[in-house]
């Protein structure tokens, strides 16, 4: 029996709108009490909203994230959060519009999803039993606001015949309750994020600090190193555009005061660092190339930058590392996970714990105040950010973040060519034109780099020079184009002679293959 106090269809529809927005201001009241809660007693990763983005990021199959990173690219943590958003927005309406039909439930609804939400919350990689905490005062406070505010509504009581003048719901004073709830919620939430360490505060800290100077600068590049083509990538990629690829839905908020480094394990000596320590350290600054094994053929998953940082060796070193140990789990403070072999790490490359980047302290986006760097490794064998714990274990023993999620546990970046001038379905004219891009294969570096168009032979391109085996090298061809539409074709040689594979491979599991081409119209 279906219990409405309205007996006309217009009012009956006018107490379901204001049912519905008081459904979502409960619902919003919810979330910010889970910030303000989150803030103030436990994290602000434990509130309901981010807790869940977090876990969904972690269940999310392969096929859909690969989906997502191909459609929305480096946006692809904004549209869940909007799609999150949206979705609860739906479902908050739907719980004013059945508390409105039945007492009690649109509080069930409520109560199931605060339920999933402490699920998440206590299940996220660095969660205490506290973390359910947010979640379960917003939803007293979501219930309390609900049970209110539509209980008003149905408040005529129900031995009104019909025909009876029956006395109206106070639509206009349930209204204005709504729109106090809804502000505050706007309150607990704005407040939650405000307690406590903000972004901004992280942000003042790292404008604050100032890097020592490298006890072993990077060597200069050579100038031969840089080719002037309009369009070609840039050969040291600019700290704001350089690619971004994490779990994290919320940065981690690390200050340097705060951070420490805990190095641990298969060790003799347990060691901890702070950052004073790590400042007094003889830094070196190397240039390397980093890429991620989620960048598609062609794609954009990579850049190049100047990091100052400890050689990882010696860092480990200090904690006299059992030989057995055959895995550097390194840890970040959100709770991800990469394993990197220790042999890679030892057998005299520039691995890094590193504090710099491009002459900065790293952006937050990248890792501040401290984070791993490992030339020849994809990003998620090795270049943990936010980096807080470094153990010696073994392959047999422990996984990571990706390797659980089916990942190659051993992930040495392929050698790999992208031509970046001129673009897909360029317009060309005929005659002498510049076909350019990059070419990496850090570690082993390129010997070659090759061009074919159409089916022709494949013609020898212009390399630049080589500043290390670690950095990618830009490379040019000169090609008289004659009109009609051409298919461009690269491929490259790494430094041990072995050519870049055509055989096309997508990302999972150990890095997509296959050579890049693009198709032009010359006229
Ligand atoms: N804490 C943390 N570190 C991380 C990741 C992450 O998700 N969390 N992703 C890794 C991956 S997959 C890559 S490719 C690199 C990307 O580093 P960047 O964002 O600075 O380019 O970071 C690595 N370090
Ligand atoms: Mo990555």
């Amino acid at each position: 029996m279906i219990a409405t106090t309205d007996r006309q269809p217009g009012r009956r529809g006018a107490s379901a709108a204001v049912a519905a927005l008081a459904g979502i201001a409960a619902g919003a009241l919810t979330l910010g009490v889970g910030e303000l809660v989150a803030a103030v007693a436990v994290e602000p990763a434990a509130a309901p909203f981010l807790a869940v983005g977090n876990a969904f990021v972690d269940l999310t199959p392969e096929w859909l994230k690969s989906f997502a990173i191909r459609t929305f690219g480096e946006n692809d943590k904004q549209v869940l959060l909007a799609g999150m958003g949206a979705v609860l927005l739906v479902l908050s309406t739907a719980g004013g519009l059945l508390e409105l039909r039945r007492r009690r439930a649109g509080v069930i609804l409520l109560t199931a999803l605060g339920a999933v939400a402490v699920v998440a919350a206590v299940n996220r990689p660095t969660a205490t039993a506290a973390w359910a905490l947010p979640a379960v005062a917003g939803v007293i406070a979501g219930a309390l606001a609900l049970t209110l505010l539509v209980g008003r509504l149905r408040a005529a009581p129900a031995e009104a015949g019909p025909g009876a003048d029956a006395p109206r719901p106070p639509r206009r004073q349930v209204l204005l309750l709504t729109a106090a709830v809804a502000g505050l919620a706007v309150l607990t939430a704005v407040g939650g994020r405000r307690f406590g360490r903000t972004l901004a505060d992280v942000r003042a800290a790292r404008d604050a600090l100032r890097l020592p100077a490298a006890a072993d600068p990077a060597p200069a590049p050579p100038a031969a190193a840089r080719l002037d083509v309009a369009g070609l990538t840039p050969y040291v990629t600019a700290n704001g555009d350089f690619y971004r690829v994490d779990t994290a839905l919320d940065l981690p908020r690390v200050v340097p005061a705060d951070w420490r480094l805990r190095i641990h394990g298969m060790v003799r000596r347990e060691v901890e660092l702070d950052f004073d320590d790590v400042l007094g350290l003889d830094l070196v600054e190397r240039m390397i190339t980093l890429t991620c094994v989620s960048n598609e053929v062609g794609g954009e998953l990579a850049g190049n930058a100047v990091w100052l940082g400890y050689p990882l060796a010696d860092l480990l070193a200090r904690a006299d590392p059992d030989p057995d140990a055959d895995l550097l789990l390194s840890t970040s403070a959100d709770g991800f996970t990469a394993g990197t072999p220790v042999d890679v790490v030892t057998d005299g490359r520039d691995a890094l714990l590193a504090i710099g980047m491009n002459g900065e302290p790293l952006p937050v986006e990248h890792g501040f105040p401290a984070r791993l760097v490992v030339p020849g490794l994809y990003g998620y064998v090795s270049a943990t950010k936010w980096v807080t714990d470094l153990e010696l274990t073994r392959f047999d023993r422990a996984t990571a973040y990706w390797t659980d999620r089916g990942w190659a546990a051993k992930a040495p970046i392929k050698t790999a060519s992208r031509i970046d001038v001129p673009g897909s379905f360029a317009d060309l004219t005929a005659g002498r034109n510049v076909v350019a891009g990059v070419a990496w294969a850090q570690h082993r570096g390129i010997a070659a780099v090759e061009v074919q168009v159409d089916d022709g032979d494949w013609r020898r391109a212009r390399l630049a020079a080589e500043a290390s085996t670690d950095v990618w090298r830009q490379w040019s061809w000169e090609w008289d184009a004659e009109p009609g539409n051409h298919t461009l074709r690269v491929r490259a040689t790494d430094g041990a002679g072995e050519r870049q594979t055509d055989e096309q491979a997508p990302p999972f599991p150990d890095g997509s293959s296959g050579w890049h081409s693009v198709v032009v119209r010359v006229t």
